[in-house]
């Protein structure tokens, strides 16, 4: 109680003290602005302008500088990831902007290039799970269209592409894709890429959808394809079995939270081939290949329904997605690129580190990662990654990271110790040499948990940043010491 009233009082001393040193202040400012006002008005008009412009100068500065300091963050370049899909400008301007910065485009381009191929045609996709009869279907659809059109040219892959014009002269191309599901991953991957850049997919299925069929229909409506789902081989199941298929398959994309019409899920026979064995008249047997007979016409008129309905929307459908995809394409270009390009900005700055220490006559026991390189590396990161951060967060976060050196120093130390012993031949290891090797390390930690931060936040947090630097500096350590003591080597030689 006897603290609380003396804190009490205290403060109260306090405050009057910091109200009476105001009121000085304030009658000590305003009589000598008075007096040199007075002065100035006295005086020619001149020196009065002279005076208020070097005052309004002086006044703009410090806010400058304040406002540099302090206030500004520059906003990054922020991706749109949400919001409304990407125009044509768009993901053109970002191309532009990838490949200035040399990023490598060319998949995210051949996309464009392709889709501009396609642009006449309506396109349909048949894909689905290994054997769910695609081909069957392709087949039975378009019996004429047997001529393999590769619009792409050169592809290696198992696409096939026919070309075909319906009774309406348009113009249709129909793919045939690999089989998903199948135990090669790349041709799952090479089909659902294909299903996204046509106008329409046929989704083919034999019985109710699987895991994997779920998720590639989910998969496809994220990319807001137009689908209608085919549930082939219906011959093998009685009326009353394929009404409560159909039924199950309506509710299985609606469970997804895709909407689709009754009339775009259909039960078809797309027939096939069959081998049978033959009696003849005197009781042999013999082997024979016989077609099914198919039976399509729900399929056709499913088709024919959505491309009225859809219309000049199917196109612009088309075109969102594969706008869609060739970000994803340009988005793993561009983590490539930054990939690669922050392992040479950590390698020049551990090399330099190295050199610095290597040079120092009498190498220190401390570890400063606040200058030049520290600073440089770190705004080289930070601006690769797209963050733009505040002079002082960088400053913010090396000081805060440097607190977090001095802990991890012995750390560093040994591990550098122990990493060059692997070398064999170095016999006794200098203690200049293990500390220029620990100097490396430590900025090859540091580079990498900002590369892995950066990457996480998308911007220099300083206290996360640092946070983070220090939970990964053992591990960083441990893994770079081969690099860097290779590095402190070869320095060392030249
Ligand atoms: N019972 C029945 N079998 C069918 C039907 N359609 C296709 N099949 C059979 O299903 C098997 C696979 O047919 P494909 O057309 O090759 O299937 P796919 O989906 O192209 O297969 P992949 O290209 O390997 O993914 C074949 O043995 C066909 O004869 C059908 O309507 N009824
Ligand atoms: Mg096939």
């Amino acid at each position: 109680m006897k603290l609380d009233r003396f804190i009490r009082i205290a403060l109260a001393a306090v405050i009057l003290l910091v109200f009476i040193v105001a009121t000085g202040a304030l009658l000590f400012i305003s009589e000598s602005a008075l007096n040199v006002w007075d002065r100035l008005k006295a005086g020619p008009p001149v020196m009065l302008y002279a005076y208020v412009g070097i005052m309004l100068l002086l006044a703009a500065t410090a806010l400058w500088l304040i406002w540099r300091l302090v206030v500004r963050r520059k906003i990054s370049p922020k991706r749109k990831t949400s919001g409304g899909p990407l125009s044509k400008t768009d993901i053109e301007n970002r191309l532009r902007e990838a490949e200035a910065a040399g990023v490598d485009v060319s998949e995210a381009q051949a996309e464009l290039k392709q889709l501009a191929a396609r642009k006449n045609a309506v396109h349909l996709c048949f894909f689905g799970e290994v054997s769910a009869g695609k081909s069957s279907l392709l087949r039975a659809l378009v019996p004429e269209a047997d001529v393999v059109v590769d619009v792409v040219g050169g592809s290696t892959d198992d696409v096939r592409h026919y070309r075909w014009r319906n009774d309406d002269g348009a113009e249709i191309l129909l793919t045939d894709v690999p089989g998903i599901g199948g135990t090669e991953q790349g041709l799952t991957s090479v089909a659902t890429d294909e299903a996204k850049r046509a106008n329409i997919v046929l989704f083919v299925c034999d019985s109710d959808l699987t895991r994997s069929e779920m998720a590639s229909v989910k998969n496809l409506l994220e990319f807001d394809k137009p689908l209608i789902i085919v549930l082939n081989k219906a011959d093998r199941y009685s009326a009353d079995e394929q009404a409560s298929l159909l039924q199950r398959l309506l509710e299985r994309v609606d469970d997804i939270g895709g909407q689709l019409q009754r009339d775009h899920v259909v039960a078809v026979t797309a027939g096939g081939e069959v081998d049978v064995i033959e009696r003849d008249a005197d009781g042999g047997e013999a082997n024979a290949r016989r077609t099914r007979p198919a039976d399509i016409g729900v399929l056709v008129i499913a088709i024919n329904r959505l491309l009225a309905d859809e219309g000049e929307s199917l196109d612009i459908r088309r075109e969102r997605a594969v706008f869609k995809m060739a970000a994803a394409r340009l988005a793993e270009a561009e983590g490539e690129y930054r990939l690669q390009r922050s392992e040479q900005i950590i390698r020049n700055s551990t090399r330099k580190a190295i050199v610095g220490a290597l040079a120092a006559i009498s190498p220190g026991t401390d570890i400063l990662i606040q200058g030049y390189i520290g600073t440089m590396m770190t705004q080289e990161l930070c601006s690769l990654y797209g963050a733009a951060p505040r002079d002082l967060d960088i400053e913010e976060f090396l000081s805060l990271s440097q607190s977090r050196v001095g802990r991890a120093l012995p750390l560093s130390l040994a591990v550098a110790g122990n990493g060059l012993k692997a070398f064999p031949g170095l016999g006794t290891v200098a203690g200049g040499l293990v500390h220029a090797v620990a100097y490396g390390l430590i900025f090859d930690a540091l580079g990498r948990s900002l590369v892995l931060t950066l990457s996480r936040h998308g911007e220099l947090l300083p206290e996360v940043a640092a946070k983070e630097f220090e939970e990964g500096i053992s591990e960083h350590l441990e893994a770079g010491v081969r690099r860097v003591a290779r590095m402190a080597l070869d320095e060392k030689k030249d």
